[in-house]
Order: C-alpha cells, then structure tokens, then sequence
C-alpha cells in the first residue's frame, strides 16, 4: 500500500544531457567520478522535510493551498503516513541524505512529555523505514521558532522556563538524530534574537545563548554523538534582529565562548544574500577559519528581500560555490540541503520532484564546473602571482618586526609602490569559460 501521491511517477534516472525526458538527471550521475571521488560522495544532497513535507503552501496573505494525504498534521497517524510519502519520495530521487525538525515529524502536542513521545514513536518509524535503504540522515533538528512558546526566543528567553524548555528539547532531538545516525547536528536561532532593544538585554542574552551551545557540545560528547555541531547563520526573519547574523558574526560568537573547536556552520545560499552578502562569501569566510561544515542550498528571489527559498537554478553562482568548497577540501560530515519550497502554485507531486530533479543537476553542473576551475588551476596560479611579493624573505621578515624598522626600510630601500591591476575582468571571462 502507498499514499498514493507520488503513483504513476518512476524513479529518476541518469539519462545524460541530451535526454528529452521531462524529468531525469541530465548531469547529476551519482557514480560519475570528478576528481576521482563520487559526485554523490561530493555533494550528498539531502531533501528538508519541512518544505517538502511539512509545509502546506500558505504566505503572509494566504493559508494552505497544498492538500497533501498526510494533512491535517495534527495527529500522529497522519505523521505515519508523511514518513510513508517521504520515503515514497527518497526512492523516487535516490538522494542520500535527509533532514528534519521535530516538528516536521510528529504533531505538536503542548507539553514535553507527549512531544518526548511522540517523537520516539516517529523516529522508530523514521528508523524501521531506513533499513534495506541506503539512505541516512544528514541532519536532525529542533524547531524553536514556530510554536507560540518560542515567540521571545529559545535559549535567549527572558523566561528561564522557556531556556529548560529548549534544553530538553534540544536534548531529545540529538538522542533522535544519534538513535537515527545522524551525520550532523543543526541549531539555527530563528526567534534567537529580539524584535526591539526596548525590552531586551542582548549582553545576557548571547551568554545564555554561549552557556546553551556549550552544553549542547557537551551533551553530545556525553552520548557519543560522532556528528558535527553546526549553527546556521541568518541576518534576520522572523526576528528584525538574530544574533547568528552571518558567518563572521557567528565565528566571533564561537570564539567568544571557546566554541570554534567544537562547532562549525551550516550556510545557506539565501541567508547569505538577505545579510548582503553572496553565497561564497560567507562560504570563503568559514573556509578561511576551518569552519565549513555543510550548506543549506537554496536560492532567494534578489528583488524581494524575503527569504523565498527557492530550488537553485543559477549555474555560475553554484560553480563558484563548489568551488570555495572543493578548495576548503569538500564538505566532510556535511551535505547539500536543499532548504528549498515550491512555489505555492505548484501542486503536483510532479512539481516536487522536478524541483528536486533540476537542483541536483544544477548542482551537478556547479560541481563539474567548479572541479575543472581547480583542475585547470587558472584562478589559483592568478592568486599566486598576485601575492607572490609576500613569498620574499624581506616581505616575511617585515611581518616579525614593526613599524619603525619598517619605515627606516621604506626610507632606505626608497619603497615606492607601483599599482598593478586586479585583473578582475580576465578573471571574470576565465570563470565563464568554466561554467
Ligand atoms: C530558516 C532555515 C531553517 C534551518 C533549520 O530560514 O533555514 O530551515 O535550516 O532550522
Ligand atoms: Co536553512
């Protein structure tokens, strides 16, 4: 027996680039070999079960316009039925991975122990339907934004019941993403931030929310948990304010607690272009610092300034990307999640999995462009010409001295720098020749 959703569709096969099926990998081959290692093993997509399960098609001016079989999500035989879908979906896609909050799996039920419950209930089922499956979960986590209880923040409470609230919570979904096998673990502070500095103490609030992130590293090492810790940076939405800002606010926020050996960041595409930023900006900032953990892969409309999270489907933005991943040495226990939705129009069950289909062959592309770029090694021997002054003796021993002997050394060897271009544009054409 099936849910029936997903009926009349078949698996979804590698037919190369010049297939004319309407839905099939046209680049994504998960045993194709780039740079001698699977491009499965690369870039381990994982599907997000909230938007793809969870979430029944409402905006801002408008409730639910998906009528999935599994709704309402009220009761948890109707959250048996989602796993069903889910796993009916996993084998249509034959992705690695997936991702989940509680929320997304079990029904709200208003107080801990029945949410302590039902989420043991969920996760035995969850883990029933993996085996004989080769699929894993790349990373659970706990949803501390939606319900009304989170409304002024989890750990950053002003009301330390809601802190105890969000310890449990936290715990009870790590023992959920362990007892799953769980590569990863994500704590992303939707509501961990404030609406206005009218009512807030934000010097209290990050030391809540340090104490709260040191006890969740320490939890896991209590239990054995062999995943990665990541927290996810976002500027703002739903708060006017979060304290996860962007990757460097987050690597400051981790250093500051002694956290930054312990705990690394999961980036999302959008997130990055709502704080300004472009995608592999934040990802060069985390590489820069070893911090690169796993990515959120999405895209965001750039005219609205919402996070739409949008499939991915803009090649040259993936390929640089995966190209500032590749350099960071691949994503390790990490994966491409596709924190995506499909537009509130798109109701078919055809729709999900095209917009699955098309962003993993958009990734695929972004992959194999970005492998090339390394192999060929054009931006990296322009990168070493560029600082190659730095590699003379005089250049080094200056880093070791200081300013005094540097200006008896301008005045005596008569420095006088000559401007030399940054090649931008050169650089530009070469990317493009790439992509
Ligand atoms: C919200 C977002 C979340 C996190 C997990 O913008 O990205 O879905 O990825 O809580
Ligand atoms: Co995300």
């Amino acid at each position: 027996m099936t849910t029936g959703f997903f009926d009349g569709i078949a698996p979804v096969k590698h037919e190369g680039e010049n297939s004319n099926s309407p839905i099939a990998y046209r680049h994504y081959n998960p045993d194709e070999l780039v740079m001698g290692k699977r491009m499965e093993e690369h870039l381990r997509f994982a599907v997000a079960w909230w938007h793809s399960f969870a979430w029944e098609g409402g905006d801002p001016f408008g409730g639910q316009t998906f009528e999935r079989p599994w709704h309402p999500q009220d009761n948890m035989a109707k959250a048996r039925e989602k796993v069903d879908a889910a796993f009916e979906f996993f084998d249509i896609l034959g992705q690695p991975y997936f991702c989940w909050h509680d929320a997304d799996i079990r029904p709200e039920q208003g107080n801990f122990a029945d949410n302590l419950a039902t989420l043991d209930e969920i996760t035995d089922y969850i883990g029933d339907k993996m085996q004989g499956r080769s699929i894993g979960c790349l990373w659970g986590t706990a949803n501390m934004f939606s319900h009304r209880r989170w409304m002024a923040g989890a750990s950053t409470n002003p009301d330390p019941d809601v802190f105890a609230f969000a310890a449990a919570t936290v715990k009870s979904c790590l023992d959920a993403t362990h007892k799953l096998g769980g590569e990863n673990y994500v704590l992303w502070g939707g509501r961990e931030g404030y609406e206005t500095l009218l009512n807030t103490d934000m010097g209290q609030e990050l030391d809540h929310m340090g104490r709260f992130l040191s006890m969740v590293v320490d939890y896991k090492h209590k239990i054995g948990f062999k995943g990665t810790i990541l927290v996810e940076p976002k500027p703002q939405e739903p708060s006017k304010h979060q304290y996860d800002f962007d990757a460097a606010t987050c690597i400051g926020f981790l250093r500051k607690y002694g956290l930054e050996g312990e705990v690394k960041l999961n980036l999302e595409q959008g997130h990055a272009i709502l704080a300004g930023h472009s995608f592999e900006h934040e990802l060069a900032v985390a590489a820069s610092e070893g911090l690169l953990g796993s990515i959120d892969m999405n895209r965001n409309d750039y005219q609205s300034g919402w996070d739409t999270d949008q499939f991915p489907n803009n090649v040259p933005e993936v390929a640089l990307a995966y190209y500032h991943i590749l350099k960071a040495g691949g994503l390790g226990t990490g994966g491409t999640n596709f924190d995506a939705k499909l537009r509130r129009q798109s109701l078919d069950a055809e729709d999900l999995v095209a917009g699955h289909v098309g962003a993993m062959d958009v990734c695929a592309r972004g992959l194999k462009a970005a492998a090339a770029m390394i192999e060929d090694g054009g931006l990296e021997t322009a990168l070493q010409e560029r600082y190659a002054g730095w590699r003379t003796d005089a250049a080094q021993q200056m880093l070791g001295s200081d300013l005094a002997a540097i200006t008896d050394r301008v005045l005596a060897e008569e420095i006088n720098p000559q401007p030399r271009s940054g090649r931008q544009e050169i650089l530009e054409n070469y990317v493009n020749r790439f992509v």
